[in-house]
């Protein structure tokens, strides 16, 4: 066995070991620390969704909201919500037929919407935000993607 071998023998064990180290990693950051892909993910039944959710604004308590959105091509359900004072923004958004993205432009929300599943997302609107801001959908769903939008109006006082 000439030295051209014994190289090889060194480099696998360098690979082994790479994978072994991240496969610990791995282990170590999902045990221990608790990272993990998301294992709570609410479903749905897109042919049955008016039993599952309602599209619409429901206040839970002062400047707590939660807000129901269904998107199929090429529209939001409801197009137009009106938040006062909002302190807490609950989203449960899901889709009627296929992939669509929920984005507020300018803010933080931006949250993959896909049939079969209600995205579940929190937000807390920063204090000086008011007035219009223009809700857009950032997945191309079809040939009219690009007029599938809809208004959320905040209002302060
Ligand atoms: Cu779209």
């Amino acid at each position: 066995m000439g030295d051209s071998h014994r190289l090889e023998y060194v480099w696998i064990g360098v690979v082994v070991a790479m994978l072994a180290g991240f496969t610990l990693i791995l282990a170590y950051t999902s045990e221990a620390k608790g990272y993990g892909t998301p294992d709570s993910a609410v479903t749905c039944d897109v042919k049955k969704l008016e039993e599952q959710i309602t599209p619409g604004v429901r206040q839970l308590g002062p400047g707590i909201y939660e807000v129901n959105l269904v998107g199929a091509q090429w529209s939001w359900n409801p197009n137009r919500i009106v938040l006062e004072n909002p302190k807490k923004v609950i989203f449960r958004i899901t889709s009627a037929d296929v992939l669509h993205g929920f984005e507020i432009v300018g803010t933080s929300v931006n949250v993959m919407v896909m049939p079969g599943y209600i995205a579940e997302i929190e937000w807390m609107p920063p204090e000086g935000l008011e007035g219009d801001l223009l809700i857009v959908c950032n997945e191309y769903c079809g040939l009219a993607h690009h007029q599938m939008k809809a208004t959320l109006t905040i209002v302060r006082g």
